[in-house]
């Protein structure tokens, strides 16, 4: 059994390679939820959808997010009579925000209906949410005041300063039902190639998902999202920077330092290994840009044998072979 925590974008595809290497019941998707935002009464779980819709062939490839081929009509619509539409959600994709909610509101969990919704689509994987509990990611803004992970990462395009970051309701939120059994029974645990801070850190927050990472840090293993100093998508770069680490991958092995026992790094940072083995990790490099399947699925087969090859300290060159 192999245990994912997962964001978005980045995590989704991470797991699409994963499917093609492992059989998928075989694997358990642990999601975050603090990007979660109820908007115009729906419920929506965008690292849910994104997740659920990229591992049934659904996702719209262009922007990550939201369903291929959806029409944004109503959105346009409820602009029109003056309603707030600064966060798109498609035709099709309303369907998901309508059932969730109709769902939650007839006293389901958001563990059963993300079970519900995989299933509707197809996917025997078990993706589960963080938590059934409302866990929000908040953002404290170095001009002041503070604003909701949308606002921050959709409404203001994460063009703007922050001097903090916290997970509102986290301290009272329970695993959901099978996070700490997929973590405690996995053979590997992975940090997918997600934000640290808004993506994997409400994860760990969730009281008892990082003990567990601690306990079994000699299996856990990180993919660095940070490739050359920079994030392939969205503000993780920023972040660790403007919260006191370092956009690099050494930052990243720092960030992840105490729960995480090896890191796998792209070749591009091939100068990071001593860095990250600083932080007492091991450390594996490969190509870990997903531009393609067969990439993705290089990239989960060295994850998924990184324990080994990182507790040794071993350095793979370019899609896991040992340089003579
Ligand atoms: N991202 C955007 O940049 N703009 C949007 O309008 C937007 C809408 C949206 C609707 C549904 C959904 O599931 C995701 C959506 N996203 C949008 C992506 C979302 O903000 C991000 O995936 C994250 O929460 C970060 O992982």
């Amino acid at each position: 059994m192999i245990a994912v925590l997962c964001g978005g974008v980045g995590a989704a595809r991470f797991l699409s390679g994963l499917l093609d290497v492992v059989p998928p019941a075989e694997v358990t998707a642990i999601v975050n939820t603090g990007d979660d935002a109820e908007l115009h009464g729906l419920s929506i779980s965008p690292d849910l959808d994104t997740v659920t819709y990229t591992l049934a062939g659904r996702v719209n490839r262009e922007t990550g997010w939201g369903l291929a081929g959806d029409e944004f009509t109503t959105m346009a619509a409820l602009e029109a009579l003056g309603g707030e539409a600064w966060f798109r959600l498609g035709n099709l994709d309303l369907a998901t925000h309508l059932f969730r909610t109709g769902r939650l509101r007839a006293g389901a969990t958001l563990t059963q209906v993300t079970g519900e919704l995989a299933r509707a689509h197809g996917l025997s994987i078990s993706i589960l949410p963080m938590s059934d509990d409302p866990v929000r990611t908040v953002l404290a803004l170095g001009t002041g005041g503070e604003v909701s992970f949308q606002d921050y990462f959709v409404r203001l395009r994460h063009a703007v300063e922050v001097s903090a970051v916290r997970f509102v309701g986290a301290e009272r939120a329970a695993p959901a039902p099978g996070v700490l059994d997929a973590l405690e029974a996995a053979s590997v645990i992975v940090i997918a190639p997600s934000n640290p801070v808004v993506s994997i850190g409400p994860i760990l927050a969730v009281p008892g998902v990082a003990e567990v990472l601690r306990q079994r840090r000699a299996e856990v293993v990180g993919v660095s999202p940070i490739i050359a100093g920079a994030a392939l998508k969205g503000p993780a770069d920023r972040l660790l920077v403007e919260l006191g680490g370092e956009a690099t991958a050494s930052g990243v092995a720092r960030w992840l330092g105490g729960v995480c026992g090896t890191l796998v790094i792209d070749e591009a940072d091939a100068d990071q290994v001593a860095g990250v083995q600083a932080c007492g990790m091991g450390c594996v490099v490969t190509a870990t840009v997903m531009r393609d399947a067969t990439v993705a699925a290089e990239l989960a087969r060295t994850v998924v044998a990184a324990p080994k090859l990182g507790a040794a300290h071993l350095t793979l060159g370019h899609q896991g072979q040992v340089p003579s």
